[in-house]
């Protein structure tokens, strides 16, 4: 009889994601999603989501099959021994308590800091460090006040889905009148944010630029991580006691 080690692909590492942006129109990003649970999170210490795992969310009633299909397999997940995180993008900031009990997710505040194998690290969706767009930062202080959650989520879901369309079309629109550096992070925000944090590794998402950047902060050496989106490729951040690595491939 051959001897199975049942030996898991994730056991040993922790996997952290972002931008996923999944939505019921664009299957293949999702049944890539599922795969990379199955065949690299597994058995993994944890994962942790930072933000923008949905395309659009209105509201924890938000429909779509995707949806229910990532409730279940993120709940199938934690109950398996693999605790999953999720921090608020800017897409899916209305995901609430009640979603993020139906899929076994522990919600993080934006930013958190981790010890990740001895390493004091930031964890960001990453929308905040890009100080350069004022614009954004003045409707993002706006739409994310408690009372304006508070106000929205009382309005009906037709009414909610229909502002979050605008929002998009919006958003799409002062995009591409912007400059490509004002939509990238500030330099120095980034060095603000490891200091204030007191860590040396601060991993992020949101400019769908993913790379590994050193900086130096009061004479010390930090890494800042950045994690790729999930619109034409895929990939991750997995880290272990032996440091960090970044993936990225084809969709
Ligand atoms: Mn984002």
């Amino acid at each position: 009889m051959p001897v199975s080690l049942t030996a898991q692909p994730g056991a040993g590492r922790t996997f952290f994601v972002a931008d996923l942006h999944l939505t019921d129109e664009r299957p293949a990003a999702t049944g890539r999603f599922f795969r990379f649970l199955d065949e690299d999170v597994a058995g993994a210490d944890a994962l942790y989501i930072l933000g923008d795992l949905f395309e659009a969310w209105t509201g924890d009633d938000h429909d779509e099959q995707v949806a229910r299909d990532t409730a279940r397999r993120m709940k199938a997940l934690v109950d398996a021994g693999t605790p999953v995180y999720f921090m608020h993008g800017n897409r899916d900031f209305m995901l609430a308590a009640r979603y993020a009990a139906r899929s076994g997710m522990t919600l993080l505040a934006d930013p958190a800091r981790i010890d990740l194998y001895g390493v004091p690290t930031a964890l960001m969706h990453g929308d905040t460090l890009c100080t350069d767009d004022a614009a954004y930062q003045a409707f993002r202080r706006r739409v994310r006040h408690p009372l304006t959650l508070a106000f929205l989520r009382r309005l009906p879901q037709a009414l909610r889905r229909r502002l979050a369309r605008q929002a998009r079309a919006g958003s799409q629109a002062a995009k591409a009148s912007k400059a490509a550096e004002i939509m990238d992070v500030n330099a120095k925000e980034v060095v603000r944010v490891l200091r204030e944090q007191q860590v040396s590794r601060l991993i992020h998402g949101h400019t769908h630029r993913p790379a590994q950047h050193a900086h130096a902060v009061d004479g010390r050496d930090c890494e800042r991580w950045v994690l790729p989106d999930w619109y034409t490729r895929w990939g991750y951040v997995a880290c272990d006691a032996d440091g960090c690595t970044l993936r990225v491939d084809a969709l």
